[in-house]
């Protein structure tokens, strides 16, 4: 008996080193934070909007927050030179047919979830992120990457994240409302255009810039800017005959961020596969909201 009283503190240390490991490694394998917990208590789960706040793979200070002098100051850049303005004018008939036909063209775009692997010709594609790259932006800080992935290979990589991933916010996250409203539009995590399509577009939207002398430069309404770019490129893809989804996948920005080599202050807000659609592709039988529903005259 005297032998084992001797031993217990050993026992005693040898078990506290067990539950530290067990400890450390439950934390390794949650690097990227649930949006259900936060600093280990529990939150309102809000998936859909928490996206930014589950990308812990910068590097900050333990506050959170950079500090002061990371960033530039304003009077940083030149003075700009303002120059006359004249876009081509049309007379009130041409207006209205120009704005039916865009309609025309618009009213046909369909969120497509089966597409060719048909090859798309390249310039094509420049020219439409060209044009996406036309969009306002705050202070004009054009905040937005645009990844083009062609690749085979790492289109596959990107899948499997989107996959793994996607079953878990089909099985746990989303939660059964959610899972519900979808049904009728026959989504699942099975995502087979990742494969197919011949182009992936990830578009990232810089958080805030970096100068080429190291500093930080805020990018104003970063998260609008870009979304308002992705609405000029789902139009530009719609005029030119290609078809594409917009995807926003749960969970998986931080790790496409680290598979496409994109930096900390790019986080990713939509990918799109984009192609022609497959001979045989169907689409909800969806109606649109009439004017009168959806227009407010005062
Ligand atoms: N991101 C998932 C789920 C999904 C969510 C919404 I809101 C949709 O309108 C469609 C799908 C997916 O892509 O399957």
């Amino acid at each position: 008996m005297a032998f084992l009283s001797v031993l217990t503190p050993v026992f005693v240390a040898v078990l506290c080193v067990m539950i530290g490991l067990i400890f450390i490694n439950s934390r390794k394998t949650d690097r990227v934070p649930r949006p259900e917990t936060k600093g280990g208590s529990k939150v309102e789960s809000r998936p859909w909007v928490d996206q930014d706040l589950q990308d812990d793979t910068e590097i900050t200070p333990r506050d959170g927050r950079s500090k002061d002098d990371d960033w530039a100051d304003s009077n940083e850049e030149e003075d700009l030179p303002h120059v006359p303005y004249s876009p081509p004018r049309y007379p009130v008939e041409r207006m209205l047919e120009r704005s039916q036909d865009f309609y025309s063209v618009m009213n046909q775009r369909r969120s497509v979830r089966f597409i060719s692997s048909e090859p798309v010709p390249r310039d094509v594609i420049d020219n439409v992120i060209r044009t996406a790259g036309t969009a306002p932006s705050g202070a004009h800080t054009e905040p937005w990457t645009f990844v083009v992935v062609s690749d085979p290979e790492t289109k596959h990589q990107i899948r499997l994240i989107v996959e793994e991933e996607e079953e878990v916010n089909y099985r746990q996250r989303m939660g059964d409302k959610w899972v519900n409203d979808l049904a009728r539009l026959r989504t699942n995590w099975i995502k087979e255009y990742l494969d197919v399509a011949p182009y992936l577009l990830l578009i990232f939207k810089q958080t805030y810039g970096i100068l080429p002398n190291g500093k930080k430069k805020t990018h104003y309404y970063n998260e609008i800017s870009v979304s308002i770019s992705c609405g000029i490129l789902l139009a530009a893809l719609q005029n030119v005959g290609l078809v594409t989804v917009t995807s926003t996948p749960l969970n998986c920005g931080p790790q496409l961020r680290l598979l496409l080599k994109r930096p900390a202050n790019e986080k990713l807000l939509m990918l799109l596969p984009v192609g022609y659609p497959a001979s045989d592709a169907t689409v909800p039988d969806l109606k649109r909201k009439p004017l009168d529903d959806i227009i407010v005259r005062v």
